[in-house]
């Protein structure tokens, strides 16, 4: 090997010599001698590999809860910290609602939506549902909102264990920049929600997928 490596000479994990797995110098000529420009104002892509996942959690505490069928807010002192929860109801219909903008980056795609919740009831099943609304500049804020995603959880066989719940990926019809208008409710009438007492929600988690690095 030569004293002084030149930076071409190199070799990039997982490719063969002489392979460039589509990463560019900032200007200048390849070794093929053609003209490479720089990036320029375009965002820098994150296709290299394969799209990221990002993710945006959603808190108890930053939610908002309609006057007629909210789900209640509460703050629990437990022994060892304090967190905010949504109470749902075991019979009838409650809900929660949430907005935020959806970066730039959002690649158009289907969406993972997790569940966080405690239950004091140590059987029977909930059923939880999410619907949500994507608003772009000049369309009206008070947006019909899609149709009800759903997930069938068991409460777990001891009291306030966390449960966790994933609604199957969906698209949720939103463009990237979107206001996003976010719901999450409990099917409480629906027959197969039979679990008593409340369910208390604690936060969601919604998962995305990138196709550039900045927003
Ligand atoms: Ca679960
Ligand atoms: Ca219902
Ligand atoms: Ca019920």
């Amino acid at each position: 090997m030569a004293a002084h490596a030149r930076r071409d000479d190199l070799p990039l994990r997982g490719c063969a010599e002489g392979e460039s797995r589509g990463l560019e110098r900032d200007h200048g000529t390849d070794t093929a001698g053609r003209t490479v420009e720089p990036a320029g104002a375009d965002p820098v892509r994150a296709d290299v590999e394969s799209k990221p996942n990002r993710t945006v959690v959603l808190t108890a505490t930053g939610a908002i809860t309609p006057t007629t069928g909210g789900a209640l807010q509460n703050k629990v002192n437990d022994t060892n910290h304090s967190y905010y929860v949504l109470d749902y109801d075991a019979g009838t219909d409650e809900s929660a609602f949430w907005h935020f903008v959806m970066p730039d980056s959002y690649d158009g795609g289907n969406i993972n939506v997790t569940l966080y919740w405690l239950a004091a009831a140590t059987s029977g099943n909930a059923v939880l549902a999410v619907q949500t609304a994507g608003v772009a500049d000049g369309e009206s804020y008070d947006a019909a909102l899609g149709s009800a995603q759903s997930v069938t959880d068991a409460a777990k066989a001891s009291a306030n264990q966390l449960n966790t719940a994933t609604v199957t990926a969906f698209s949720p019809g939103w463009s990237d920049g979107d206001e996003i208008i976010f719901k999450v409710f409990r099917d409480a009438d629906n027959a197969s929600d039979t679990m008593s007492g409340d369910l208390r929600l604690v936060k969601a988690k919604i998962e995305y997928s990138a196709d550039q690095e900045s927003d």
